[in-house]
């Protein structure tokens, strides 16, 4: 009875329900045997509180949702995308000539050639439209690279990378003593 006054929007608004944040990366990757190499970038953005969108888009068996994806992406508010990919890995240089959003590609390790495939084809984007590519199957650095980006134009975020970093390489320094120690 206390809700049939109000309708719609009105009634959304009075339940006060919480908004999930615009993602403002957009995770992709060729296959979902990306997955376990693409986690990595998703688990730096959840540590920096960085709200991000996470799905498959194969420029070769989905090629037109792919299109789809990323000339939508700007519009949707992305910010930064990464794009994983392994073999013939086509998806972040194809991403990248139809978005002026910047795109940061993963090699993702193949069986067959040790991700040195996935290295060469990402990385040999011609002159023009540029992907920064990352080492082979090192998603993490695709993720703290995202948010060093994002922290260009934001403070607070720059200050949450500086202090990441200070802690990073406290702990590496206290391993160490640890392993001569
Ligand atoms: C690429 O082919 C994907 O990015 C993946 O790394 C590779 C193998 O894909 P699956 O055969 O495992 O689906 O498109």
């Amino acid at each position: 009875p206390v809700l049939a006054a109000v309708d719609g929007d009105d009634a959304v608004n009075k339940l006060d329900v919480p908004t999930k944040p615009a993602p403002s990366v957009g995770i992709i990757m060729g296959s979902d045997s990306d997955l376990p190499t693409m986690k990595d970038a998703a688990q730096v953005l959840d540590d920096f509180g960085i709200p991000y969108e996470i799905s498959i888009v194969s420029a070769h068996r989905t090629p037109e949702y792919m299109y789809e994806y990323a000339t939508t992406a700007e519009a949707r508010g992305i910010n930064v995308i990464i794009a994983g990919a392994g073999g013939a890995a086509h998806l972040p240089g194809m991403v990248a000539a139809l978005t002026p959003l910047p795109v940061i590609g993963v090699p993702v390790k193949s069986s067959t050639l040790s991700g040195n495939d996935s290295l060469l084809s990402i990385v040999q984007m011609p002159k023009g439209i540029p992907v920064a590519t990352v080492a082979i199957g090192n998603a993490a650095n695709a993720g703290l690279l995202a948010v060093r980006i994002l922290g260009a134009a934001n403070p607070g975020q720059r200050q949450k990378m500086a202090r990441y970093m200070a802690s990073w390489l406290f702990s590496r320094a206290l391993r160490f003593e640890r392993k001569i120690g």
